[in-house]
């Protein structure tokens, strides 16, 4: 399946996405199209609303001390929900859909998460640090929400500046 990262400021960002509810091959070819996207533009997450796709899907590969990302360590989490959270932890956080821009955002450290697999079975489990960072800023996507809606207004202000400024920029090279 041909996918492409719909970027800011494109609204459909802002869709809600929809509970999956088909666990079938079409859904798992738009699952390893996301994975090889991913993988390709240096993504360590994705959801599906960013290839244009409003359904509950999210992927992870953090990479590990290696700085690899091998196929054993993707986590796919379909209709994720956050049952518990607590700590807090810092993060100079970027998206493959507002690229060159990173801003430090706070996220709940610890979080217990309950999810289907690809083929619908349900999961629970514990995470922490840039794992339960990632999952926080992709059930964002799921509701529309990017992290720079996270911004103070004088930050938000400069970053829309940046980054008209950048998308002028790549429009010209
Ligand atoms: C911690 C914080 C946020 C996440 C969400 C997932 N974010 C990403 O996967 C960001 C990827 C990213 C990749 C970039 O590299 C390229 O585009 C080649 C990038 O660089 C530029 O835009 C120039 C920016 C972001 C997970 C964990
Ligand atoms: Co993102």
């Amino acid at each position: 399946m041909k996918l492409t990262i719909i970027e800011y400021p494109d609204k459909k960002l802002r869709l809600k996405s929809e509970e999956v509810k088909v666990f079938d091959a079409k859904f798992h070819d738009l699952l390893d199209s996301m994975n090889d996207i991913m993988i390709n533009t240096n993504g360590i997450g994705l959801a599906a609303i960013q290839v244009n796709h409003p359904v509950r899907a999210i992927l992870l590969n953090i990479p590990n001390e290696d700085n690899e990302q091998p196929p054993e360590n993707l986590l796919e989490l379909i209709n994720p929900v956050i049952t518990k959270s607590s700590g807090e932890i810092l993060y100079d956080e970027g998206c493959l859909s507002v690229p060159t821009f990173y801003e430090e955002t706070t996220r709940a450290e610890f979080l217990t998460l309950s999810y289907q697999d690809r083929d619908g079975n349900t999961k629970v489990i514990e995470t922490e640090g840039l794992v339960s960072i990632a999952i926080q800023h992709e059930i964002d996507h799921l509701e529309g929400i990017l992290f720079i809606d996270k911004l103070s207004y004088s930050r938000r202000k400069k970053f829309e500046k940046e980054y008209k400024r950048m998308l002028k920029e790549r429009k010209k090279s």
